[in-house]
Parts: C-alpha cells; structure tokens; sequence
C-alpha cells in the first residue's frame, strides 16, 4: 500500500447508479417492509447486488494511514461526543485516531464511577418514595452542544432518552450529567437540538432552548383515556430552558416528530415528520406520497404563550400552543409551517452558511432542500404554497438519512439501503431543479461497510465547519472485525473529505449502539482534572473531621482518602442501621483517584481529586467487612483499606 494518501485510487469516483430503475419506491412495493425493506437493507451488503463504486472502494480498502496517524504521546484533533443508544451512555471519541477516551453514565447505572449508586447521582436520575431509582434504563440518541455565535462554546451538551421521554444535560468541563428532566405528557422523544440565537433579543447570541420532538402519539392527557382510538392519539414539541432544565412550552401538532434542527439565527426550529398520517401501525404510516418537514416559529410561538393562548394537559402546568394544520391556516399569524416532503423523510440539517435544511426522503432516493428565507417568506405572507421553500430535490441513492456539510457548499449523506457515503453539491442540485440540464448534484459516493445510520462531519454543525473529516457510524460491521459471537460491534469509518474524493481512512470499532455523535475541535474543550472541595456541601474537608456519627439508628460516617490509606482504618456501625458513607478524596494530584468498594453491601464508587460523594445502605448483617480501593492509586493500592465492623 503506497505510503501517500493522494496516489491512492480507492475512491475512484463511482458511475451514477440508475436511480430511474430504482426511482422513488412506490408504496406498494413498501408494503410489508419489515420484510421487504429489511431484504433490501441486507442484500446491499452483499457484494454482488452492491450498486457502484469501483474494486476496490467496494472491497473497503483504506488510504494509507501514516498522514492521519496520531503517534504514540501525541493528542487528537477533535473531540467525538457519541450517544450510546440503548446502552443509556455517552461516549467520548478522540478523532482522527478513533480512540475511546470515556463514557459518561447518564441514564445507565455504571460501576465504574458509582453512577446510580451514588446519593448525588441518584438525586439526578430521580428516585421512586421507597428510594429505588425511578427508571436504570435509557435510549440515547442525539448529542447537541450549547452555541455562541453560530458555533460550540464548550459549556454543556445534551442528550435525549427515547425510551422514558427525558432530556439530560452534560457540563463540558466534568463531562458529567447535572441535570436530568422527563417531559411531561410526550413518549419516544427522539429529536433533540439547542438553538443558537434568540429569534427577539439580539443580545442572545448563546444558546438559551433545548427543543425536542416526540415522535410517538399518544392520547392525551395518557391516563386511560381514548385507548383503541387513534384518531386521537396526539404527539407534541417541547422547549426546555436550557438553564433551569424547565420546560417553557409545548407544541400540539399534525402528524410526529422525528430528528429536529434550529436556524442559525434563532428563529425557527424544524423537524422532520414520517408520519403525517397518524397511523398506528407502520402500513399507515407508509400511506401519504408526501410527508412533511414542520417549522416552528420560535418567536411567535412564545408570544402566543406570553399572551396566554395556551392550554395545559392533565396534571402538567406547561403551557401548550395549538400547532396543527387546522389551527394554523393564516400564515401571517400561523405558529408552524408544513412543508411537503416525500415520503417517511429522516433527517433534517442545516447547512453552517444558515441557508438551507437538508431533508432526507429515507423511502425517497431524494434530499430535499429547503430554503431558509423562503420558510421565513411564508410566515410573512409572501409565499402562497409551503412547497414552494423546497429549491432542490436531487435524486442521490437509495435509503437517504442523515447529511453532514463542509465548508465548500457540500452535502454528504448516509444511503443506509445504497450503504454508501455520498457527496452532492448544493447549488448544483438548485440549478438541477431550476432546470439547468448540465448542473449534476452527486459529485462522488464511497461505499460503507455496511448500512450507516448518522453521519457527521467535523465542526459541520456550526458556522465553522472545517471540510476535514466525515464519520460514517454504520449499524452492520458483519466481516469488519474479529468475530465475537452473535452480538457485532457497530463500525465507525472515518473519511477523509477534503479533497475532490471521499477517502476511507480507517475503521473503529464501537460498542453497541452508537447513534448521533458531534466532532468537534479540541481547542473548544476546556476540561478540569481535580475538582474544587467547596463544590461538595458534604466535604469532609480534613481527616480530623473523619468519624462515625450516630442518630438513633441513622449513621453517618465521614472519612477521607489520601492514597494509600483512608482516615478511617476501621468504623463499628450496628446491625440494621441506616448507614449514610461520605467520602471526600483529599489528594490533589491530577489523576489520583480512589475507590471504595463495601462487600455484600454492593456498593462501589470512585473520588477523583478533591471529589466528595456519599451512599446510604443498611448495615444488615453482622460480620467483618473490608471495605477497599478499587481504583489502582499507589504501590500500596492493596493495602488500601477500612474495616466496616457490623456488630450484632
Ligand atoms: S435517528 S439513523 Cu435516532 Cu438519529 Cu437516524
Ligand atoms: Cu486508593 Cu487504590
Ligand atoms: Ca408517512
């Protein structure tokens, strides 16, 4: 393999499939697509049915990979935040290496830090009255971070949980979950996005909303009521205050919700909708030709709250604004716009110059593009037909989902049916649409291996997007790695697209089941590596301080680590006590952290620098407990112990 990356021929530039053969899937043949779609999804891993791409792009061969190299000692360019899925995590990558620097618990209980087991992480996960944790499962899918002037400001990200309908937030400089909301009288949140200015107040120039789209409807309010009739079944959008993590409102709509994007000037928020017809069962959702990208018009929105035009539903005070079609039919003072798009689109993004959101027809081999301005002349009055903010529609490759774009006017989508990356040209596919017979959208595809879900590319969510690097997270490796049984890792490919041709640098593995991830530039990320004690209310701020502290049966015991020992070299607490455990690391040296681990009490945590948590357990059975380190600090890890004596 040649050691430069530009002689590589790996990604010759494929012919144009013939989307005519394959054009716009008509809805008989969606008709059963749990099975035929799921045919389709699969045959194009297979080699023989696999469209385009010459030899050896198809074989997934990497460029050479000393230029991208990051040698031993030496840092990252970027920062990837990836959702975990179904793991109920977040993970750090370091790119271009691919590295796994970290995962963050948030809606998972871990065992590592303590997350769950903790007092003060069990106070953000939320407790049942008896104390259990409400919910130890989550679904993340989408990380946004907060903005100031139309790019990443490094202070907090956020990330949805399908499965229990909440939104938690992580502070950038810990990279721990502080907060966590669950949004009242919405399921199967999915979407989520910041926004990046105040649509009123030009002094906003950061991030002050989090919105986030329920893709699933139900009745409302969901107490019974209106079971077996889905007519009424309704889904909504909701602003969070991205401070107070409060909800500030709701939108009652038309149709779902599914991924969700935001202007960069503030004023509208959009998301993509599968399911315009409100169908329960997915045959209906496949019903209408055309489905829809809604806008929702921020600034009016929360004037029509502000002048009281809202209900509240059930037991919730948040008040709800009424964003269907019905309601909405004027479109001087209409709240949400439905712009027509075929057919189940997934996605929408927008391009860093402001200027158009990118929607993907999924069961259409198109994106769509839409014009910024133009949502905004329809709000005016100036434009008669929502349909008409559609400028482009080129027909890009099969099974369409998410864009990523550069810094040169490109988009670059995932086809997870095509499995391929493609790249396509925005005023090009503008001018093709306007008629202009020599303008050809699809500037070069590459293939995946195999079926990509989201793709990213580096700082492409912001104003500075950098037209380095496109990460393609993929839902089948199939033959990519080693074989581990039946459950695969995911693959990540990183690609390399700052020149004319998308090249495959390398693949990494990911564990199951990444979904949306951010990359972005390091310099941005500002991180502390030792805590500050005076954060902590409970610190045990000097060893002295360290003891057992009895009130009728509820104990508290205050010890502190400095490596190699804790204060307490043992502790007597009586059979049946309530115990509450502080534990404050005293050392102060940048990575020196501790654990402590209680047997047959299953508890374990771990203290970094200056760090202090608590947990609360019965002391139920009398015996010797050695209470120990887990986290390797010292030469005299080992030894690091106390003595949890249970007497009877
Ligand atoms: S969705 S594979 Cu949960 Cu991000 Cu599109
Ligand atoms: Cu302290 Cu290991
Ligand atoms: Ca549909």
């Amino acid at each position: 393999m040649t050691q430069n990356p530009t002689q590589d021929d790996t990604q010759t530039l494929a012919p144009q499939p013939d989307l005519g053969r394959r054009k716009f899937l008509g809805t008989s043949a969606l008709v059963g697509l749990s099975g035929a779609g799921l045919t389709l999804g699969l045959s194009a891993c297979n080699k023989e049915t696999a469209p385009t791409a010459a030899a050896p792009a198809a074989k997934g061969e990497a460029t050479a990979h000393g230029p991208y190299e990051v040698a031993p000692g030496k840092l990252d360019d970027y920062y990837s935040f990836s959702s975990g899925g179904h793991s109920g995590d977040v993970r750090i990558y370091g790119l271009p290496s691919g590295r796994q620097l970290k995962s963050i618990p948030v809606f998972n209980t871990d065992n590592l830090v303590g997350w769950g087991i903790t007092n003060e992480s069990r106070a953000i996960m939320g407790t049942k009255p008896d104390g259990s944790l409400k919910y130890s499962t989550g679904d993340t899918h989408h990380v946004h971070q907060t903005y100031t002037d139309g790019t990443y400001d490094g202070k907090y990200f956020y990330v949805n949980d399908k499965i229990h309908s909440r939104l938690a937030r992580i502070r950038m400089d810990t990279m721990e979950c502080d907060r966590i909301l669950e949004l009242p009288n919405v399921q199967g949140f999915h979407g989520t996005f910041t926004d990046k200015r105040d649509p009123v107040d030009a002094s906003i120039n950061h991030t002050t909303r989090v919105f986030c789209g329920a893709e699933f409807s139900t009745p409302l309010p969901n107490d019974g009521r209106d079971l077996e009739d889905g007519g009424k079944y309704r889904a909504m959008f909701t602003c969070v205050d991205s401070e107070s993590m409060e909800p500030r409102w709701q939108v009652l709509i038309d149709g779902n919700c599914d991924l969700v994007a935001t202007s960069y000037d503030g004023k509208l928020a959009a998301t993509n909708q599968y399911n315009v017809e409100n169908g329960v069962h997915y045959e209906d959702m496949m019903a209408a030709e055309m489905d829809a990208c809604l806008f929702f018009n921020v600034a009016r929105i929360e004037a029509a709250v502000k002048a009281g035009k809202t209900t509240t539903i059930g037991s919730s005070r948040v008040p709800v604004v009424d964003g269907t079609r019905a309601a909405n039919k004027d479109p001087k003072t209409a709240l949400t716009c439905y712009v027509p798009i075929p057919k189940n689109p997934h996605g929408v993004n927008i391009s860093p110059d402001g200027k158009y959101y990118a929607c993907s027809g999924k069961l259409s081999p198109t994106a769509s593009v839409i014009e910024h301005e133009l949502v905004l002349k329809w709000f005016d009055g100036g434009l008669e037909n929502p349909r008409d903010a559609v400028v482009a529609e080129p027909e890009i490759g099969l099974g369409p989902l998410h864009t990523g774009f550069d810094n040169k006017g490109n988009a670059y989508t995932t086809l997870f049916l095509d499995s391929q990356i493609v790249k396509w040209n925005v005023e090009a596919a503008i001018k093709s649409y306007q008629g202009d017979k020599s303008a050809k959208p699809v500037v070069d595809r590459i293939d995946v291996h195999y079926q990509p879900g989201h793709g990213f590319t580096s700082m492409g969510e912001t104003k500075e997007a950098d037209g380095r690097f496109f990460l393609s997270d993929n839902k089948f490796s199939k033959d990519r790695f080693l074989p581990v049984g039946p459950l695969h890792p995911e693959t990540a490919q990183l690609i390399d697209i700052s020149g004319d041709k998308m090249k495959l640098v390398h693949d990494h593995s990911v564990l199951s089941e990444p979904h949306d991830s951010i990359i972005v530039r390091r310099d941005i990320i500002k991180t502390r590596q030792i805590y500050d004690l005076d954060e902590f209310p409970l610190a045990v701020k000097d060893a002295k301080e360290s003891g057992v502290f009895r009130n009728g049966k509820k104990v508290t015991v205050k010890l502190t680590s400095q490596a190699p020992s804790f204060s307490l070299r043992e502790f007597k607490v009586k059979k049946g006590d309530e115990v509450t455990l502080i534990l404050t690391n005293l050392d102060k040296v940048e990575d020196l952290t501790h654990g402590f681990a209680i047997p047959k009490h299953d508890i374990n945590f771990i203290v970094s620098p200056q760090e202090t948590k608590s947990v609360t357990f019965i002391a139920d059975k009398p015996g010797v407990y050695w209470c120990y380190c887990t986290h390797f600090c010292h030469a005299l890890h080992l030894e690091m112990r106390s003595r949890m004596i249970v007497e009877a």
